[in-house]
């Protein structure tokens, strides 16, 4: 049977992914009101996600966030376990070439919030025996956010996924607002978003919002 390990942590419906490279020329003052205008939409956590940044330069941004954030937003780190305790985040997402699960949560302690990718039922297996609290799966549908990303999953692989795990699972890929609805409705708690909210931050997180909420 699987898990039901996750400590009581509850997915938002909307996450959303913030790359810093990719909103307007990525200053730091672009950079904060991109969020401040995801927060003003409802979004309620957030993670931050910079593949070509340096550590100094990630650990600045994480912790810039960290301040301009209302305490009551869940900031999410990428990658680095060790960046995320520096800057005072509530969590971090490790990959499969990451640090591994539970090597990440003997760095960042029992309270923070840990999130896994997955992409397969093999890995998600793996994930869900691991103390994550929430397991990322896909890429669901085709996305130009990711290098090499791995085979697209479908709806499908989202129900299979649902049937695998009781830990929150967040979809991601080529999620928009005309296919969100269907990504809940084949089991995700949650849609991982990147492109479809570069466009305007705040008006595209009350709908993906709206949406989402129609569902129940
Ligand atoms: N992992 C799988 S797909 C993806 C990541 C980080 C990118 C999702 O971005 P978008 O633009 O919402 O497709
Ligand atoms: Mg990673």
């Amino acid at each position: 049977m699987a898990s039901t390990q996750n400590s009581g942590f509850l997915l938002p419906r909307l996450y959303p992914i913030l790359v810093p490279s990719r909103i307007g020329s990525g200053t730091l003052a672009e950079i904060c009101e991109f969020t401040r205008e995801l927060v003003a939409g409802g979004a309620t956590l957030l993670q931050l996600r910079e593949k070509d940044a340096s550590a100094k330069e990630t650990l600045r941004l994480a912790r810039e966030l960290r301040r301009v954030l209302p305490n009551e937003i869940t900031l999410i780190l990428n990658d680095r376990p060790d960046l995320a305790i520096a800057a005072h985040s509530d969590g971090v997402h490790v990959g499969q070439d990451d640090i591994p699960p539970e090597a990440t949560r003997r760095i960042i302690g029992s309270e923070r919030i840990l999130g896994v990718s997955t992409h397969n039922l093999q890995e998600l297996a793996t994930a869900d025996r691991s103390s994550a609290n929430y397991l990322a799966v896909g890429p669901v549908f085709l996305t130009i956010s990711k290098d090499k990303p791995d085979p697209v999953i479908g709806l499908e692989g989202v129900q299979r996924a649902r049937t695998q795990s009781r830990k929150p699972l967040v979809a991601i890929g080529g999620i928009t607002l005309e296919n969100c609805q269907s990504v809940i409705k084949a089991g995700a708690d949650a849609v991982a978003v990147i492109s479809e909210l570069l466009s305007d931050p705040r008006k595209v997180t009350a709908q993906f919002l709206l949406k989402m909420a129609k569902l129940g």
